[in-house]
């Protein structure tokens, strides 16, 4: 009998692996090879594997990995070719940003979304801790949320402190795999806690002298909400981009990808070169300069301690 079933949690040694039914420990057998990266971990939460049951004890034995629609790796340096695969089979991505203990930069934000656009992942910007804001604050998530909303980003803004439209989240999650990411310290096992009690993750105070997360979940994990699944990861630092040439990038930006066809030349990066349709919508103030100066360095490209990449 072929047993199928989704890998929601990993501790290195054992897998727990969910059927429609029933939750399995299962192992590994032998070893796993993956295409074109070298892993420290074969398998990660989100997989889809096949595995027998040991009669004995009732725990598995994975013996087959399904091919990954999507996966996101951490790197531990840039030039490091280890990389850890955080999860995998992702439906749905959210961000979680605030606009102060921690400040999210839009630098920040716009690699998370790029990434997204460069793998056919649907972004979502949740903008968190809406009750410690004062009125600047507050204007500032208004203009974050119009600057995105009108280039087509779901944007909702909650408070987990004070329960504020936390269902307009749970309405999204029905049946999708969905990461949760954003830095450390914005709430992001918070939210997963409230939106699942008794799962009690934990969370950590916000450090008073730097305004920084602690870096408090160290692992990926899944968690069934509803009919759909939250991925819970640690807070990273940085996003870098990989593989995405430079002609390319500006496709990842759909206000840019939209206009892009009446530049003069169809390579155009939309810096230097003449008739640029970029450029004439920047100087009309129809595209934002500070998504056009994150693209800008983007294209020089980040030298972030971390990065974190979606693959097909
Ligand atoms: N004021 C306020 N504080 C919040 C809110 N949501 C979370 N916090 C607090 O923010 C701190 C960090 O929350 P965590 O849930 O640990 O953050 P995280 O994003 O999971 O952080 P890492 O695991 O380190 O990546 C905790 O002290 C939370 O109580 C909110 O809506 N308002
Ligand atoms: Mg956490
Ligand atoms: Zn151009």
């Amino acid at each position: 009998m072929i047993n199928t079933g989704v890998v929601t949690k990993s501790t290195g040694s054992w897998y727990y692996v969910k059927t429609k039914t029933e939750a399995f420990s299962c192992k590994l057998k032998g070893k796993f090879r993956l295409h074109g990266i070298k892993s420290t971990n074969p398998i990660a939460v989100g997989d889809i594997v096949e595995f027998t049951i040991n009669a004995e004890d009732n725990t598995g034995v994975i013996y087959k990995i399904n091919d990954r629609k999507n996966y996101i790796i951490r790197k531990s340096t840039n030039l490091s070719k280890q990389a850890h695969i955080l999860a995998s089979n992702i439906d749905y991505a959210f961000l979680v940003a605030t606009i102060k203990q921690p400040k999210t930069y839009t630098e920040f934000i716009d690699r998370f979304l790029v990434t997204c656009e460069a793998n056919n992942i649907e972004g979502a910007i949740i903008f968190n801790k809406i009750d410690i804001y004062n009125e600047e604050d507050n204007e500032q998530v208004s203009q974050l949320m119009d600057l995105y909303q009108n280039i087509g980003y779901k944007c909702i803004k909650i408070s987990v402190e004070d329960e504020i439209n936390i269902n307009e989240i749970e309405s999204l999650i029905e049946e999708k795999i969905i990461v949760i990411s954003g830095n450390s310290g914005v709430g992001k096992s918070s939210l997963i806690n409230l939106l699942q009690p008794g799962l009690n993750l934990k969370t950590n105070e916000v450090s008073d002298s730097s305004q920084k997360g602690k870096h408090t979940t160290t692992f990926a994990e899944m968690h069934p909400i509803g009919n759909g699944y939250i991925i819970d990861t640690p807070g990273i630092k940085g996003f870098g981009l990989i593989d995405i040439e430079t002609v390319k990038l500006s496709h990842y930006f759909p206000e840019m990808n939209s206009i892009r066809d009446k530049c003069k030349f169809n390579d155009c990066t939309h810096t230097h070169e003449p008739g640029c349709a970029v450029k004439t919508a920047l100087e009309n103030n129809e595209i934002s300069m500070q998504r056009y100066k994150n693209y800008l360095s983007m294209l020089e490209d980040g030298d972030s301690p971390y990065r974190l990449d979606i693959f097909k």
